[in-house]
């Protein structure tokens, strides 16, 4: 597995699947969340909305796939990070789900190449330097990690993308 590092914007990759920092809703907000939808137009709506009346929507550290509608992925991967309360409700745990829950799926479709945002770290404020710690440890624990090509961590924001270029090369 490769993991790589790149900044930029998640709905111009083109790998076989992207991940979505979404609400348990799934029906779209702001950020990274809005980004994709818009550029993703109906169809990915849509089916956000068939998982919703079929299992209620996602819970925080689960993991929902569907099409990715006119992005250039063939997968959204849509994941439901959780909100910063100040570290005492289980928030480590539940972003390492976040990343876990979503390979797995990746696992299960045949996924090679994924891309991650830095996911609960904007609207729901998690600690950035711990959010990159835990993301980067997870996906180098996950197994089978050969099962995957390539792994990239996508940074919209310059403060993750220095803090994951540190943390990538402290080993
Ligand atoms: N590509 C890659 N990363 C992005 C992009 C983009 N186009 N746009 C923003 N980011 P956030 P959260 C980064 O707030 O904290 C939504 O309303 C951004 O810089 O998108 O998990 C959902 O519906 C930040 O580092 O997600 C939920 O209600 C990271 O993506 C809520 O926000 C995550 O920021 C989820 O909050």
């Amino acid at each position: 597995m490769t993991i790589e590092l790149i900044k930029g914007d998640i709905t111009t990759l083109a790998v076989d699947a992207i991940v979505n920092a979404a609400n348990s809703s799934l029906l779209g907000g702001g950020g990274v969340d809005g980004a994709i939808h818009r550029k993703a137009g109906k169809a990915l709506l849509e089916a956000c909305i068939a998982i919703r009346n079929k299992q209620s929507g996602c819970a925080t550290g689960n993991a929902v796939i569907t099409t990715a509608g006119e992005l250039p992925a063939k997968y959204v991967i849509h994941t439901v990070g959780p909100v910063w309360q100040g570290g005492q409700k289980g928030e480590e745990e539940l972003l390492a789900r976040c990343y876990r829950n979503s390979l797995a799926l990746a696992l299960d479709q045949g996924i090679k190449t994924i891309a991650f945002p830095n996911i609960s770290t904007g609207i729901y404020h998690f600690p950035k330097k711990l959010a990159a710690a835990i993301a980067i440890q997870t996906i180098r624990d996950f197994n089978p990690r050969d099962a995957f090509e390539r792994v990239v961590f996508i940074c919209f924001d310059e403060e993750n993308y220095s803090l994951y270029q540190t943390l990538l090369n402290q080993e």
